[in-house]
């Protein structure tokens, strides 16, 4: 059992309300041009630009640092394209048969389908995993607090980077995706979380004329 340690907090920035007024409203103008898009460019991205994004994912919080996450960025296109075979058997299962009406009338306004090109054709497909447990290199097993929440907070940050960065992105649920593991080698504690779409926007992309609820249906102050 280690004993605690502490460094001074020298990262910590403090703003003057007027400047921390404007970064809010600035922030929120930036975050809330963030579209999920489905039609993608084959233009490639450079792959630093995926490290960065991913390395913001990686100082998300988590439960006891345990950091219960993997990534895999997928730009081969024999990978790319095991995925798209895998993920569409799945998907025409779910328009077909498995999706109940009810789901299906939900998903209507989004116009998706059994078709996802997008995960050959954008530049960089990115798996997380949720690690149910950690693995020591001796074998032994390390309990992980929060995994579903930790992995969600890592996402968030991955979507807000690449946003940030001018990248578009999809956050795309293959149901189920037990065939990650099986085409990108992961072990059998790692739960494939979220497949994440990224690269440019096809130049007549288009977004679903869907809108995001106000501050009165989503928060309460008391
Ligand atoms: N996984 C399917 C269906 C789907 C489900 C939800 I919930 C969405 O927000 C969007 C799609 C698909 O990707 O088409």
């Amino acid at each position: 059992m280690g004993s605690p340690q502490f460094l001074p907090l020298t990262q910590y920035r403090r703003y003057s309300e007027v400047e921390m007024t404007k970064r809010a409203a600035d922030f929120h103008s930036d975050i809330a041009r963030r579209r999920t898009i489905r039609d993608f460019s084959d233009r490639a991205v450079p792959r630093s630009v995926i490290e960065d994004c991913i390395k913001a994912a990686g100082t998300a919080p988590s439960g006891a640092n345990m950091q219960p996450w993997s990534f895999v960025a997928v730009s081969d296109a024999d990978a790319k394209r095991r995925i798209r075979v895998a993920a569409e058997e799945e998907e025409q299962e779910f328009y077909d048969h498995r999706a109940p009406k009810e789901w299906l009338d939900a998903l209507a306004p989004l116009g998706t389908d059994p078709n996802k090109p997008f995960l050959e054709n954008a530049p960089y497909l990115i798996a997380i995993f949720a690690q149910k447990f950690g693995v020591l290199p001796d074998g032994r097993q390390v309990k992980h607090y929060y995994a579903t929440e930790s992995v969600g907070i890592a996402t968030g940050i991955l979507l807000t980077a690449l946003h940030n960065a001018g990248l578009a992105s999809l956050t795309h649920t293959p149901s189920p995706m037990g065939f990650l593991n099986e085409i990108l080698g992961r072990p059998g504690n790692e739960r494939p979380y979220l497949l994440i779409v990224t690269g440019y926007p096809a130049d007549d992309a288009t977004v679903p004329d869907i809108t995001k609820k106000s501050l009165d249906e989503i928060a309460t102050f008391i």
